[in-house]
């Protein structure tokens, strides 16, 4: 060890684990640069890494996985609490004292051939009253550099942890013993996999896979997984939501928490750029987090919300400088790339990065590509891992231990209809159930969709520790602890005409709507009461620079009566699978928004 730690349950676990996993050595992380440099060196010796162009991309690397470990895997993920209900019926569950028999049996020996690291973090500014220590047990150099990115690593944390500070115990294997004289893979994986959570024990067990969200234990597993468990337990909110800052000409900062379920352009909300009229103005928009948000209650009587992670694991395809050319100078250098493709010139590429591919590159499983062959470049979850404080849009307050006070939740989904650009919750329970019963249209045969809407309440569904209707009861009494509790906003950006084409120009042009948001949090906005909530009229949206009339906007603000009859009727049966536990409460609000809706004109406009 390199350093001391005085730790005794931390030093015992450590000692428990090298004795299960038998690694050939071990490595306590210190978080120096010194030390991601010799990893990333041993990564390429290896070739897990290539090291990328220093003139085009400064110190950064490429790793290719194997082809079967790209995504997380959430058929593969358990949420093992003592009893089943506790878990619910969306997520999937083992007894935990049977899983531990397996996963006793799968780690032993797992580590063989390998150097165990011992990487301590902490989600969250270090020494935030809201910020939670980890430390992760892993054999992969892969996860300890990224974990350096993604978290506040090293010494600084058990030196905090001190001598009896809590933690997270996360214990992570690509389960890939090597043998004497076995050569290593460039991407050792195990094609037998578990991701487990055990939320009463508030630990982590990961078998299997080196990638993303099933192997950097610090960000789906701890800081939601885990993190919504002791948030129900403590009366806080552990969320899957970006946060984001609004600055007004005048200098007015109002900040705002947002939740929307995969491909939906959260990164891009997260990292806006307002459109010319309104940067001509003065209105700035500053990035707190792209992906998850820790709640509090605070002395003020708000709710402050911390990005509990350092960086960002951001989807690489689509992104480029017209999309979002904060993600592309976050990832200008000291970055990791995951499953892109590259360059002749020793730079990366993926679907949608510019206008035309080059001619010529080597694609993500490592073979010749050309365009027009036929398979994309880059693996559709090719990711970049790179620094939080590395997007120009930074918040100055975005490592506030304090946190930053949130005005407003905004929940979206993707839906071709139904769902209007934007409305405004009547009152905090209302938000609850339009928050809980957002979706996003896919193909009817995907998991969990009905009507061609895969319900994804609070974009938490893969991510939440415990059963998704105590969630929805946490929330709506978490809303009543609270003396100013935030606004509840939904938004649609997704909305098709007959002809299949977007009605909103989205991106940039979001900031029109995030403006009319932020008017009502600050009590200047005007509204007008549709059956659904709060909504704007033509004359509340800035349209300023956007060629979008009155016709149009009414369209993208319609209520069809019928449609919303039928969601009202889908909703059943997301609350039919949570019935046992379902807050009662819920079954009266959509009573009540069936019978404004019986009442309201077949096509509601805000005219
Ligand atoms: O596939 C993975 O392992 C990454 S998933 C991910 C990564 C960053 C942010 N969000 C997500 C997600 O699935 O929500
Ligand atoms: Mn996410």
């Amino acid at each position: 060890m390199s350093y001391e730690v005085k730790h005794k349950k931390l030093l015992k676990w450590v000692d428990e684990i090298a004795a299960l996993c038998t690694p050939d050595k071990i490595h306590w992380c210190d978080g120096s640069q010194e030390e991601y440099d010799a990893l990333c060196n041993l990564l390429v010796e290896s070739g897990t890494f290539k090291k990328l162009n220093q003139e085009k991309r400064p110190n950064s690397y490429l790793a290719l996985s194997d082809p079967s470990d790209v995504a997380r895997v959430e058929d593969r993920t358990f949420i093992c609490s003592r009893s089943k209900d506790d878990a619910g019926p969306t997520n999937n569950w083992m007894d935990p004292v049977e899983m531990k028999g397996i996963l006793n049996k799968l780690f032993t020996g797992s580590m063989k051939g390998r150097t165990m690291y011992v990487i301590p973090f902490s989600m969250g500014p270090l020494g935030s009253n809201i910020a939670k220590i980890g430390v992760e047990i892993s054999d992969s150099p892969y996860v300890a550099v990224n974990m350096k990115i993604m978290t506040r690593m090293g010494k600084k944390v058990t030196d905090i942890l001190g001598e009896d500070g809590e933690f997270v115990p996360c214990l992570h294997s690509v389960g890939a013993p090597i043998q004497p004289g076995q050569k290593d893979a460039t991407w050792p994986c195990n094609k037998t996999k578990y991701i487990v959570h055990f939320p009463e024990e508030r630990s982590i067990w990961s078998f299997g896979s080196g990638y993303g969200g099933n192997a950097l234990l610090g960000k789906k597993c701890l800081a939601l997984r885990i993190a919504s468990k002791i948030a129900l337990d403590e009366g806080w909110l552990a969320e899957h939501m970006l946060i984001l800052g609004v600055e007004s000409p005048t200098g007015e900062k109002t900040y705002v928490s947002a939740a929307f379920p995969s491909a939906c352009g959260k990164t891009n909300f997260a990292m806006l750029i307002p459109p010319a009229p309104f940067q001509k103005q003065g209105w700035k928009v500053t990035t707190i987090g792209d992906d998850i948000a820790w709640l509090k209650p605070s002395p003020d009587g708000k709710v402050h919300a911390i990005n509990p992670e350092n960086g960002y694991f951001g989807v690489a395809p689509g992104t480029n400088v017209k999309t979002n050319p904060n993600a592309m100078a976050s990832c200008a250098k000291n970055t990791i790339f995951t499953n892109v493709a590259l360059t002749e010139d020793g730079d990366v590429w993926w679907e949608g990065m510019t206008d035309e591919p080059p001619a010529k590159l080597t694609d993500w499983q490592g073979n010749e590509w050309t365009p027009g062959c036929g398979r994309p470049a880059a693996n559709p979850n090719a990711r970049f891992t790179s620094p939080a404080h590395q997007a120009p849009s930074i918040d100055p307050d975005w490592e506030n231990p304090k946190g930053v006070p949130i005005s407003a939740f905004i929940f979206g989904g993707r839906r071709k209809n139904t769902v209007p650009l934007v409305y405004q919750s009547f009152n905090w329970n209302f938000g609850v159930y339009l928050a809980s019963t957002q979706g996003s249209e896919t193909t009817a045969a995907a998991v969990g969709a009905t009507g061609n809407v895969r319900r994804d309440p609070f974009a938490m569904l893969p991510f939440c520790g415990y059963n998704m209707a105590d969630y929805f009861t946490h929330w709506l009494n978490f809303g009543h602890t609270v003396p100013k509790p935030p606004l509840i906003f939904s938004v649609n950006w997704f909305l098709k005409n007959e002809d299949g084409k977007f009605l909103w120009p989205g991106y940039g042009e979001n900031m029109r709507v995030l403006k009319w948001v932020v008017d009502r949090v600050n009590d200047r906005g005007g509204a007008v009461e549709s059956p659904l909530g709060w909504m704007p009229s033509y004359e509340d949206i800035e349209m300023e620079g956007l060629d979008i009339s009155r016709d149009q906007f009414n369209k993208l603000m319609t209520i069809d009566i019928n449609d919303w009859k039928t969601e009202l009727l889908l909703h059943e049966e997301l609350f039919i699978k949570l019935y046992g536990r379902l807050p009662k409460e819920f079954e009266n609000m959509r009573n009540l928004i069936f019978a404004t809706l019986w009442r309201s004109p077949k096509q509601w406009q805000p005219i």
